[in-house]
């Protein structure tokens, strides 16, 4: 079965990662201008000060992905820009320069995907305790008021937040992301409570303006658990291992705790004896509002592994194979990654599936002869994607896919170490070279996915 005729095809990036401009227009310090300057916290010290300078390049950015030939594109709004202290006044300026975005994208005939909050929190707001403070709902959704205030007129698709594991997880738990806080149990569940109450007012702001025109979505990311055999066991036993709660699995990679209140309006049964404790007195109230009908299941997916059955009948994690291929990352290339994910997470929530980030590192670099071959990222690419339309065939609803990334950028605490992008950024020229992976994706597009079937 083949993607389906109006599918979407498209590339992903976020704010921080490319904007630069740090202290430019009006903007504010985010938690990651303050992370960033946290000795050996970031990878050769590196920082999104200049990054990939689009908020200066952005008309020749918007003609690459032309030339690229994406129907969408999927960027993230930075808070500190639009409201820089958090809350209060609106900075004109920031919102005219996603206003351009806008502007130029749809000269270009590319559809804009908005995501409302890709981890660059105001740090005014982190010096009010963040996502721990209940206020931050309010403060969140007067924010997307201003977004979509200006915005709302030409931009038909948003997402609230982009994976809530890890700017809570590892942001504010492991202490490896910012603003590097290791909370106690009880503060994070409260904090994700909060950001969930965040998302829907945010919902609410946003179909206030856009009723139904607007397509809505949420975007957390997760690992995969891939039936090791497709027998109904396996299948059974991957399904259980991908959404239950366990004390193996650390509380923010269980992927319910995020997904079954905004999708099913509660946290779900195995789950709630661990949290209920720590939620805030009235969490119950705040449900109907954490659950506001959406339009699409977002997901960002990378890898995944392999699970079986133990002599019990329970979920056991194979044993990787020796030489499991691994990108430079050295996350798992698990291709069937996007057929079971998609797959149960739209037999659970019945909503279209978009992925709104797949993709690999790679060691690329330009060659000889002024191009970047990076076969790995169209083998890894052809691989999952082939996987994915599997996932139609098995009755999965798949609206859309973003490969992650448009360019190279900058990767969290990996610095510039790592590049995820279909076009190579040469960070001390700015020079832009579009990859062999570019072009190839640009026939995939054109193609509908057919070009996935030739050589
Ligand atoms: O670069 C990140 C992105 O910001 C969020 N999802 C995963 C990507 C690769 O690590």
């Amino acid at each position: 079965m083949a993607f389906p005729k109006d599918f979407v095809w498209g590339a992903a990036t976020a704010s921080y990662q490319i904007e630069g401009a740090a202290n430019e227009d009006g903007k504010s310090r985010s938690v990651w201008d303050a992370y960033t300057e946290w000795p050996g916290k970031v990878f050769n010290g590196d920082s999104g000060l200049v990054a990939c300078d689009h908020y200066h390049r952005m008309p020749e950015d918007v003609k690459l992905m032309k030339e690229l030939g994406l129907q969408a594109y999927r960027f993230s709004v930075a808070w500190p820009r639009i409201i820089p202290g958090g809350t209060g006044a609106v900075n004109p300026k920031g919102l005219d320069f996603y206003s351009r975005l806008v502007d130029n994208l749809l000269e270009a005939g590319i559809e804009p995907w908005l995501t409302l909050y890709h981890w660059d929190l105001p740090e005014a707001l982190q010096l009010k305790g963040g996502w721990m403070n209940p206020d931050i709902a309010d403060a969140f959704a007067a924010y997307t008021h201003a977004v979509v205030g200006a915005l709302g007129d030409r931009v038909n698709h948003w997402m609230t937040f982009n994976e809530p594991q890890c700017f809570l997880g590892l942001g504010t738990v492991d202490g490896v992301q910012a603003p590097g806080w290791k909370l106690s149990q009880a503060d994070f569940v409260k904090s994700v409570h909060n950001s969930l109450v965040a998302h829907g007012k945010a919902v609410d702001a946003l179909r206030a303006v856009g009723g139904n025109r607007f397509k809505i979505g949420y975007v957390p990311t997760t690992q995969a658990m891939v039936p090791d055999r497709h027998t109904a066991e396996n299948i059974a036993a991957a399904k259980l291992a991908f959404f239950g709660a366990s004390p193996a699995k650390p509380l923010h990679w269980t992927l319910t705790l995020f997904t079954d209140p905004v999708f099913l309006g509660r946290y779900a049964d195995d789950l709630l004896p661990v949290i209920e404790k720590d939620l805030p007195a009235g969490w119950e109230g705040d449900m109907a509002l954490i659950s506001r009908p959406l339009d699409f299941f977002g997901i960002n997916l990378y890898s995944g592994v392999r699970i079986g059955v133990d002599e019990n009948g329970m979920p056991s994690r194979v044993k990787e194979a020796v030489g499991q291929p691994k990108t430079a990352i050295k996350w798992n290339v698990e291709p069937e990654t996007l057929r079971w994910a998609p797959r149960f997470l739209y037999e659970r929530y019945g909503k279209p599936i978009v992925i709104t980030e797949n993709g690999l590192s790679n060691t690329d670099w330009v060659h000889t002869d002024g191009k970047v071959h990076d076969a790995a990222r169209i083998d890894f690419t052809k691989r999952y994607l082939l996987e994915y339309e599997k996932a139609a065939a098995d009755g999965a609803e798949l609206a859309a896919y973003f490969h992650w990334s448009l360019m190279d950028n900058f990767e969290w605490s990996h610095g510039y170490s790592e590049r995820f992008g279909l076009v190579h950024v040469d960070y001390q020229t700015q020079k832009r070279t579009v990859k062999d992976s570019g072009h190839w994706y640009r026939e995939v597009i054109e193609s509908n996915g057919e070009r996935l079937h030739r050589d």
